[in-house]
């Protein structure tokens, strides 16, 4: 008797629980945006944090991930950042630079000579200044900057093996001053093309070539519509987990702080796993069908000295901006 009647006390309260939990809307729903195809390393480590986000917070707080450009182009989903349509978003330094000039500063060609370097001054110096002006320009940015990775050219045509083979050659670069900046130093012509049009670009061939780390040539599929894998390495670029200052405003500050922590540790976690592609993804494209071709950086990196590169964004970066950096990587100009 005592046996059936808890049978029908658990049956009747399962689904009362059930519905319960499923009825309950969370007190906070939020979005995150990214460029970036669901299987990147950066979406599945921002996926897995808005998951922790959830379950530590017992469900108040809802981050919806929309990887792949599905909210819009990075410079929609900039705008939307800054309106507070987004409460989340992660941009590549040199394309916020559009709007704080200082975020360039990870993408000056060939500054970090390995990932010691590019850490050191990310967790570092360079990293702080950058921070501070962001938030200056009122968008909130957490700590640790997430991987994109060292950039490598990618062309249809005929490989990139010296500076020379730059010359008039028509690649696409995303909508920054810096990445213009520098291919036109090398004598290229450079199209300036948000992410989400790059694949169609390749494939309609209005460009010839583009530039991206490995990590994103194999999730993004660019192999399938470029030949030529060259290995420039000409430029390391990051991600930084930008926040609408508002709509954190009304988080209480424990949910901040989770948030906080958990974008943190998501971005350290990315690393790893981006690390860890580094070290295979070139014989993968390779059996994916692309030709792989070494290059010689000391080449392309005095191509850019002589055409007065690093001299015009030391002078248009400022004294404070080019001394964070210089402090970790040496002088460059
Ligand atoms: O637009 C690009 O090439 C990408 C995806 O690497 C950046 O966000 C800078």
């Amino acid at each position: 008797m005592m046996h059936r009647r808890a049978l029908l006390a658990a049956s009747f309260s399962l689904p009362v629980f059930a519905i319960g939990g499923k009825a309950r809307a969370a007190e906070f729903s939020y979005k995150y945006a990214s460029n970036l195809p669901a299987t990147h390393p950066l979406n599945i480590h921002a996926t897995a944090a808005a998951e922790r986000i959830k379950a530590a917070s017992g469900g108040r707080l809802e981050i919806a991930v929309f990887p792949n450009n599905q909210l819009g182009s990075d410079t929609d989903a900039l705008s939307q950042l800054r309106g507070g349509a987004l409460e989340f978003f992660t941009l590549s330094g040199p394309i916020l630079a559009t709007l704080v000039p200082a975020a360039s500063l990870n993408g000056i060609g060939f500054a970090f000579k390995n990932y010691d370097e590019v850490w050191a001054a990310m967790d570092g110096p360079v990293g702080a200044y950058i921070r501070g002006e962001i938030e200056k320009r009122g968008l909130h940015v957490y700590e640790k900057i997430w991987d994109n990775g060292y950039r490598q050219i990618t062309t249809a045509s005929r490989p990139i093996q010296a500076p020379a083979d730059l010359h008039g050659f028509k690649i696409r670069v995303p909508v920054s001053p810096l990445w213009t900046s520098l291919f036109r130093a090398f004598g290229a012509a450079p199209a300036s093309i948000n992410f989400s049009e790059v694949y169609s670009a390749l494939q309609t061939h209005i460009v010839d070539g583009q530039e991206n780390p490995l990590a994103i040539i194999e999730t993004a599929k660019l192999y399938e519509v470029q030949k030529n894998l060259c290995f420039t390495n000409h430029m390391w670029d990051g991600y930084w987990m930008l926040a609408n200052p508002d709509a954190l405003a009304r988080l209480p500050p424990d949910l901040q702080d989770l948030v906080t922590h958990e974008f943190n540790q998501g971005a350290m976690a990315e690393r790893a796993d981006v690390a860890k592609m580094n070290a295979e993804l070139g014989a993968t494209l390779h059996g994916q069908g692309m030709a792989v071709f070494e290059t010689d950086p000391t080449a392309f990196r005095a191509a850019l000295q002589s055409a007065g590169f690093y001299a015009e964004w030391q002078k248009r970066l400022g004294p404070q901006a080019w001394g964070a950096l210089t402090s970790v990587v040496g002088p460059l100009a």
